[in-house]
């Protein structure tokens, strides 16, 4: 890595020349990884240090600059189904420096032919999104573009029309311009990654990449699925705008209806400016979305003017980069954990140490080949990161901290459940336990089975599972409605009035219309909006049994993948046998029709609200859901319908996030509100 490397200053050209070549070839591949493929395989720091050294060699070394050279191009590469567009006034990228020292050397700089201007700079968040040009003509929104490559950018105008906080038309009739960052706040990052899991796609690695991968798609629909969100922060032609600088041209953006972060801030002095970045840098967890830095922008926009362009970015304008945030701690244990498919999980337990805002004692290591890749054994020290700002990861080990006798981790040959061998399938990464009587996993199905997204059997979680299993009360689904109080009386804790809850629990989920059974089997491959779309086009559990593969694919939405899966599960003998049980305990068999989630029905919901709200106040949120027949509630439980996550959300939001409660923050909550009026 980069700090073992020479400095720059002490290459001869024979170093640097040989250094260049594996360094283009490096970038190159990250670049894609990046741009095109929405899936990076390192840290952006890592990119970016790496590139800022390319840049240094090839400062010092101009010769040695080839054409080709990752630094010759403005942004990232356009290529993809995408229409193209072309950006009139180029999209550029911005400079970017990584310490308060470099970023004081580049203000002195920056200014020293104007020794009479006094700086105002406005200070802005840096968000972690993907720049978005979005263009009215009379007020109309008509188009909305990426950045692309800086000229060429793709065609996401119709993507860009399903995100809620982009208005569709504006107050007054103008022509105009805006840019902004397109992003995913966390907790929808989080709750889009637990639900692919559970349909058995690949998570996203980060918000960043989510937001990507979600507005540059073909299917506006899949977009529209996701819950993205903008802030914009930039007008290329402000003389159009009339206004003369950038606090100005926020507020109007505002004023128009934009989506603008509340955090800007106009500055005088470097002091200023160090102040801000510390604020920031402390109050970053606390920020329902992810941030990698601060903006520093020239206020005076005539001053912009003159100051000007290079060939890639602003000069008016710099990007301060977070430093890393990395603890040290120690790995004790590696715990293996089998889920519903039999997929065996290795979890890294480490000594708790504090990492950018929480305690980190956990971190997933994926699967077997990524644990071998990165050598991680008993007793080693590593260096944890948090990836896209919350998912804390293992950089890398410390090896000179390797206790001499330390040996490399072999992963387990048996299930540590069942005992059966694991087998590592040819095409898959993941180890798996392939005894489909693993208690483990029928735990697990039975886990899935019952809830929130799938039946919603209120009160019955793993550990009232856990019991029932012990007790041999229930070995599949269908048992569950064969149980008696006499039955549940007998486990631990339980008395007549949890019994008779959990009892009218379950007897109710047999009413539930049939995309939550369908999902709640745990068909591999279907998540919860794959059995709704199944559901509603067949009506009736015995039409899904019925169709081909080919039927199934052909929905809209579905494709051939799940088309596969439904057919080749309901072929199977045994769970054939499992559906007769399910229709004789009287489990409900038909599609009904649907009362949406998401619908505007605020009655008997209970709400919780947290964090600081900034676009009204508690009281008024509070007022406005109790008119419309919702509870607001002081605390997080299981009961809970929706929490609602403004800025420095903390334990609460944990804890809707550890129930699987679905979380919007304050834009989406505001969007529901003016949907509800209108
Ligand atoms: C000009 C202004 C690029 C940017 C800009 O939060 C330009 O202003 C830019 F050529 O990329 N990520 C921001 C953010 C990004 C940019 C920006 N302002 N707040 C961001």
């Amino acid at each position: 890595m980069s700090e073992e490397l020479p400095a720059v200053s002490a290459l001869t050209k024979e170093q640097a020349a040989a250094e260049l070549g594996p360094l283009r070839d490096q970038l190159r591949q990250w670049g894609r990884e990046y741009y095109e493929q929405d899936a990076p395989t390192v840290e952006d720091y890592v990119y970016d240090r790496s590139y800022q050294r390319l840049v240094q060699i090839e400062d010092r070394f101009p010769d040695l600059v080839t054409a080709d050279s990752p630094t010759q191009r403005v942004g990232g590469q356009a290529e993809s189904q995408l229409a193209k567009v072309t950006h009139e006034i180029p999209m550029l990228s911005m400079g970017d420096v990584f310490s308060l020292e470099e970023l004081a050397d580049f203000n002195a700089r920056q200014l020293s032919d104007y020794p009479e201007a006094t700086p105002e700079y406005n200070l802005e968040l840096k968000i972690d999104g993907l720049s978005l040009s979005l263009v009215y003509e009379e007020g109309k929104l008509v188009q909305g573009s990426t950045r692309g490559n800086g000229r060429i950018g793709e065609d996401v105008t119709a993507n860009v029309k399903t995100i809620k906080d982009i208005p569709q038309t504006l107050p007054e009739p103008l022509s105009i311009e805006v840019r902004g960052e397109c992003y995913m706040p966390k907790a929808a990052f989080l709750a889009l990654n637990k639900q692919r899991e559970e349909a058995g796609q690949p998570p996203f690695a980060n918000p960043r990449n989510a937001a990507a991968g979600s507005l540059r798609q073909l299917d506006p629909k899949v977009t529209a699925s996701r819950q993205l969100a903008t802030f914009i922060y930039y007008v290329p032609d402000h003389a159009a705008f009339g206004v003369i600088s950038q606090a100005e041209a926020l507020e109007k953006l505002a004023r128009l209806g934009f989506s603008v972060n509340p955090h800007s801030r106009v500055v005088t002095s470097q002091e200023g400016i160090n102040d801000y970045v510390a604020e920031y840098t402390a109050q970053r967890d606390d920020l329902a979305y992810g941030i990698d830095g601060i903006v520093e922008k020239v206020n005076d926009l005539a001053l912009q003017d003159e100051l000007g362009n290079t060939v890639k970015v602003p000069r008016w304008e710099i990007a301060y980069k977070f430093p890393p945030e990395e603890a040290a701690t120690v790995v004790r244990e590696i715990e293996w954990t089998v889920g519903r498919t039999g997929n065996v999980t290795p979890t890294a337990v480490m000594d708790p140490v504090q990492l950018a805002g929480t305690t980190v004692a956990r971190a997933s290591l994926h699967n077997p080949d990524y644990l071998a890749e990165k050598d991680i054994r008993l007793g080693d020290t590593v260096l944890l990161h948090k990836a896209g700002d919350i998912i804390p990861e293992i950089s890398r080990v410390i090896i000179d901290k390797r206790p001499a006798d330390s040996e490399p981790y072999l992963p387990p040959t048996t299930c540590p459940v069942c005992g059966s061998d694991l087998v590592h399938l040819e095409d898959e990464v993941a180890l798996r336990c392939v005894n489909p009587m693993c208690p483990a996993q029928l735990k697990e199905g039975l886990a899935h089975f019952a809830s929130r997204n799938a039946m919603n059997i209120d009160g019955l979680g793993p550990k009232i599972i856990a019991a029932l299993w012990e007790q041999h009360l229930v070995r599949n689904v269908a048992d569950l409605y064969r149980l008696t109080e006499e039955q549940l009386l007998t486990l631990p804790k339980f008395g007549e009035k949890s019994a008779a809850n959990l009892l009218t629990a379950i007897d109710q989920s047999r009413h539930n219309s049939i995309e939550r059974l369908l999902f709640g089997l745990g068909i591999r491959h279907v998540g919860a909006k794959g059995a709704q779309l199944i559901a509603a086009h067949f009506k009736t559990l015995d039409a899904v049994m019925g169709a081909t593969e080919e039927e199934v694919a052909a929905i809209d939405g579905v494709g051939p993948i799940i088309g596969n899966s439904v057919a080749t599960y309901f072929a199977n003998q045994q769970v054939q046998d499992l559906v007769a049980e399910l229709r004789a305990v009287g489990v409900n068999f038909d599609y009904l029709q649907q009362e949406t989630t998401e619908s505007a029905d605020w009655a008997g919901k209970r709400v919780v609200l947290t964090g600081k709200l900034s676009r009204f106040s508690r009281k008024e949120a509070t007022d406005w859901l109790t008119a419309h027949g919702a509870t607001v509630t002081g605390s997080v439980s299981k009961k809970t319908d929706l929490l609602i996550a403004g800025e420095k959300a903390g334990s609460k939001l944990q804890k809707a996030n550890d129930l699987q409660i679905p979380v919007w923050d304050e834009q989406r909550f505001d969007q529901a509100m003016k949907e509800e009026e209108s």
